[in-house]
C-alpha cells in the first residue's frame, strides 16, 4: 500500500513546467500561471478574462481547444474562497490535459472536446483567505447599509434565487445578495454559460469538502427531467474516483444528498440548458476540512482526473446523441 501510494503520487501531474502543483498558491501566482500555460502552448491554450471582480481583479479562464467546432465543457474552481483544494485541482487538471496532449496528441480527449477552466472564480475572497481570514467563504463586495461584507456566490445565481437554504441577511454565510447575479464574479460565469450554451455539454464546479458528486436539483427536492442521465454519470464518476485510492464519495441530487440550497451555479447551468451539471465536493470528510494538507493535493489530482474522464465521456456521449438530453 505504501509503495503503491508512492508510485501513484509520482505519476501525478506536476513540475514538467517548473510550477509546484502540490502546494497551494496565491491569486497572483495562479494568475501568472495562466499566462505561462497559454505562452507554453499557444496553439492549444488560450487565456481569456471572463470578468473583473468587485475589487478589480481579473478572472482568467484557460481554454484548451484543437478545433473550433468541438463540443465543450466548463470546469470552474474557487467559488468558495476557503476551499483551497478546488483551485489546486483546476491547476493540475490543466497540467495533466496539456501533458497528455503534448505526449500523445492523437489519443488526447482534446481532439474531440474543448475544455474551459476557470481556476478561481471568487478571486477577491481567495486573496482574502491568504491575507486576512483563512476561513472566508463569500465574495468581498460591500454595499451601503450593511456592516457586513460578501455574498455567497453559490446562492447568487438565477436558480430559484432567494429560495430555500439561502439567507437575505447580509451577515449570513449564505447571503443570496441584493439581486440575482449581483456579484460580478457570478455574472461573469453565468454570462459565459449563456454565451456558449450551444457548445456546452457539461458543467463541473469544484467545491470542498465532503466527497460528494451532486447533481440538480438543489433548489427543490423534485428530480430533474434527466435525472437518469445525471445519475448514470454520477455512478461512473463515483467508481472512477474510488478506483485510484479507494476514496469513498457519495452521490445524488443536491437537495437530498447535502441540503436544499437555492441559487447555485449547478442548477443554473442545468436549467440554462447544459445537459450534464455537477458540483463536486472534494476531500476530505471533515478531518482537516478546508485546511487540507498539501500532501493530499497530488492524490486528489489523480483520483479527480479519473472523475473528469467520466465527465469528458459524458459530454461526448451527449454530443453524439448516445444519451438524449431531455429539457
Ligand atoms: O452549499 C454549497 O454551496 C455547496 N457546499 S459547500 O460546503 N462547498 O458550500 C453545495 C452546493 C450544491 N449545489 C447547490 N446548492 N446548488
Ligand atoms: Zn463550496
Amino acid at each position: 500500500m505504501a509503495i503503491d501510494d508512492q508510485v501513484q503520487t509520482k505519476s501525478s501531474p506536476r513540475a514538467s513546467d517548473g510550477y509546484v502543483y502540490d502546494q497551494y498558491h496565491t491569486y497572483d501566482d495562479i494568475n501568472s500561471w495562466t499566462f505561462d500555460r497559454a505562452n507554453e502552448n499557444p496553439s492549444l491554450v488560450t487565456r481569456n478574462v471572463i470578468g473583473t471582480s468587485w475589487e478589480g481583479r481579473q478572472i482568467p479562464m484557460l481554454t484548451l481547444q484543437t478545433a473550433p467546432d468541438n463540443p465543450a465543457i466548463l470546469v470552474d474552481c474557487g467559488f468558495h474562497a476557503r476551499e483551497w483544494i478546488s483551485p489546486a485541482f483546476c491547476q493540475c487538471y490543466v497540467r495533466q490535459l496539456m501533458d497528455e496532449y503534448e505526449s500523445s496528441s492523437s489519443t488526447s480527449v482534446l481532439n474531440k472536446l474543448t475544455i474551459h477552466v476557470i481556476p478561481v472564480v471568487n478571486v477577491d475572497g481567495y486573496q482574502y483567505t491568504w491575507t486576512n481570514d483563512r476561513l472566508w467563504r463569500k465574495t468581498r463586495s460591500k454595499r451601503a447599509g450593511s456592516v457586513c461584507y460578501g455574498v455567497d456566490p453559490n446562492r447568487n445565481c438565477d436558480a430559484r434565487w432567494s429560495g430555500p437554504g439561502s439567507s437575505g441577511s447580509p451577515c449570513s454565510e449564505t447571503y443570496y445578495g441584493p439581486e440575482k447575479e449581483s456579484e460580478p464574479e457570478v455574472y461573469a460565469v453565468a454570462e459565459f454559460i449563456r454565451n456558449n450554451i450551444g457548445s456546452l455539454k457539461a458543467y463541473v464546479t469544484f467545491h470542498a469538502y465532503g466527497q460528494m458528486i451532486l447533481y440538480p436539483y438543489s433548489y427543490t427536492t423534485d428530480l430533474a427531467a434527466t435525472n437518469d442521465n445525471l445519475d448514470y454519470y454520477a455512478v461512473q464518476a463515483y467508481q472512477a474516483v474510488k478506483s485510484a485510492y479507494n476514496t469513498r464519495y457519495i452521490y445524488g441530487p443536491g437537495a437530498e444528498t447535502i441540503y436544499l440550497a437555492a441559487g447555485g451555479s449547478d442548477d443554473y447551468a442545468y436549467d440554462a440548458g447544459v445537459p450534464l451539471s455537477y458540483t463536486i465536493e472534494l476531500r476530505d470528510k471533515g478531518k482537516d476540512g478546508f485546511i487540507l494538507p498539501p500532501d493530499q493535493i497530488a492524490p486528489v489530482c489523480v483520483e479527480t482526473f479519473n472523475l473528469m474522464k467520466v465527465m469528458h465521456q459524458g459530454a461526448l456521449d451527449i454530443d453524439a446523441g448516445i444519451i438524449e438530453p431531455v429539457q
